[in-house]
């Protein structure tokens, strides 16, 4: 079946609706070949390059910070939620183009947990590590210290879902989705940047949404 015409039958009413989740799926799957897709509601795309992520609950949960700070530290939730809270409302956008408005995220902004640990303002890079084994990601320190980028444990007022990367992801507002790496599990603060998954795979290190991003050479992101 063609792309043009799966896109026509997911206009089709109630028979689109009926079978919509899995015709977004064939859309999806001919468009985006990455990792695994389930659809979820909200116009949200679940992405994962690894196929099953093992679950953390919020009592087992850890988030690691090491590198350059005065005082490496593993912090529980409870010791992320102790720290100040940070709430915004952005829109997610993904680079393939699909984005969701308004999104609401709750957490500690990356700027009080680098404090926190008192990490090295001189230092040039984070490399962050998800639990997932598999994705990184990178922001150079001056990225990292905006106040609108999160270490994010609610979303839309409720805990991250597993399939969006909690109970812990990042949300690095200002950027394309793929710098929101899920599963938060480290951050280490070091000398250079060290490019993501995706970074590695062609997308641009500095991620600003509006700038020219996504080139038709490069895997989906
Ligand atoms: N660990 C991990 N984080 C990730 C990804 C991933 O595959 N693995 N995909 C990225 C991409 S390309 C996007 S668009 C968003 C998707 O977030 P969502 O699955 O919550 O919609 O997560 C980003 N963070
Ligand atoms: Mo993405």
């Amino acid at each position: 079946m063609g792309r043009r015409i799966v896109l026509g039958m997911l206009g089709l009413g109630a028979f689109g609706v009926a079978t919509g989740a899995h015709l977004q799926k064939g859309v999806n799957e001919a468009l985006e070949p990455i990792g695994d897709f389930v659809p979820v509601g909200g116009g949200f795309r679940y992405y994962s390059v690894v196929s099953s992520v093992r679950r953390r609950t919020a009592q087992d949960y850890r988030l690691k910070v090491s590198g350059r700070v005065e005082r490496p530290r593993t912090f529980t939730m409870a010791e992320l939620a102790a720290l100040p809270q940070t709430s915004l409302t952005r829109d997610f956008q993904c680079v393939t183009g699909w984005r969701v408005p308004d999104v609401e995220w709750g957490g500690v902004a990356l700027p009080d947990l680098l404090d926190a640990c008192g990490a090295d303002p001189d230092a040039a890079a984070l490399t962050i590590t998800s639990f997932d084994g598999v994705y990184t990601e990178s922001l150079t320190m001056k990225q990292a210290r905006r106040r609108d980028v999160l270490v994010a444990t609610s979303m839309y007022g409720k805990p991250v879902t597993h399939d969006h990367g909690g109970p812990v992801r990042l949300h690095v507002t200002p950027m394309y989705a793929y710098k929101s790496l899920k599963w938060l599990g480290g951050i280490e603060v070091v000398d250079k940047v060290e490019p993501g998954y995706w970074e590695l795979r062609g997308y641009d290190v500095d991620a600003w949404v509006g700038r020219s991003n996504g080139r038709a050479d490069v895997p989906t992101a």
